[in-house]
């Protein structure tokens, strides 16, 4: 039976030979990739998160068990799909500016592209104007918007700003997400929608698409 706390603790050891043979396992065993990533990997990384914040993680360590998870989550790709083929929407996805995390951000691209959209991941640190810059060059219908430190939210907000500016607000949707965004600061913002997770994030895209 699959431990998924051993997972967890063992991202948390960065033990990637250990964790890619336990996440094989799991596989093997019939357990689901999404039980494997949000039993096992995503609590693992939030204790990585409390031990950077205690001072008992450093950067180079907490560095190490992002791109362990990473790797992990590429394993995994290929059955967190949703099962439909369909290609529907446009859409950009990216980390504003002054913000370098992006593990959530790619999980939520990878799932979007796993339901049949057209999702272009844009990366990280990505300034207002660079995002209005996409949005014309993909004529995107949606834009989702990463952040995942208190000090880069209002770095979203300043987005949408500029998409205003460029005149490009009523043909565009706007959803927000990361673990300090809520969705009473997606309504102060103005942005269309908020997502917690991966999985929410897409059911979120399909009825701003439609
Ligand atoms: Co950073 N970091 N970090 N970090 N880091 C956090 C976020 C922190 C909470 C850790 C802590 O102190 N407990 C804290 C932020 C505190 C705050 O602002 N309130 C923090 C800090 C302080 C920092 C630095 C400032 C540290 C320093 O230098 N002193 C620094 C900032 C660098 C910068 O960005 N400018 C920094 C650096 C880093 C690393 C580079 C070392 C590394 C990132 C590597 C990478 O991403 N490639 C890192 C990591 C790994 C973390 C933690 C440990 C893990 C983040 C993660 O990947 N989680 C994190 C603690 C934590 O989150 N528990 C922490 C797993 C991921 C699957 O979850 O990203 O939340 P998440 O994504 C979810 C949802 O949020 C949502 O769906 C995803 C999947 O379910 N979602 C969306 C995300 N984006 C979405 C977009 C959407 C919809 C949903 O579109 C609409």
């Amino acid at each position: 039976m699959t431990d998924f706390i051993e997972i967890a603790n063992t991202l948390v050891d960065r033990d990637q030979d250990k964790l890619i043979e336990l996440v094989n396992t799991s596989l093997a065993d019939n357990v689901q990739a999404v039980d494997i990533l949000n039993q096992g990997l995503i609590p693992g990384m939030d204790i990585v998160g409390d031990k950077m914040e205690d001072g008992e993680m450093f950067i180079p360590e907490v560095l190490m068990a992002a791109k362990i998870m990473s790797e992990c989550v590429a394993i995994l790709k290929p059955l967190l799909g949703e099962g439909d083929s369909s290609k529907g929407g446009n859409l950009i996805i990216g980390t504003v500016k002054g913000d370098l995390h992006d593990i959530g951000k790619n999980l939520v691209s990878m799932m979007m592209e796993s339901a049949g959209m057209d999702i272009h991941n844009i990366g990280v640190d990505i300034g207002p104007e660079d995002f209005v810059t996409h949005i014309k060059e993909k004529n995107a219908q949606v834009v989702c918007l990463s952040a995942l430190l208190t000090t880069t939210m209002p770095m979203m907000k300043q987005t949408i700003d500029a998409i205003v500016e460029a005149g490009l607000r009523d043909q565009v949707k706007i959803m927000v997400g990361g673990a300090p965004v809520t969705q009473a600061f997606a309504d102060e913002i103005g942005a269309d929608g908020y997502a917690t997770d991966a999985g929410s994030a897409v059911k979120l895209a399909k009825t701003l698409i439609n």
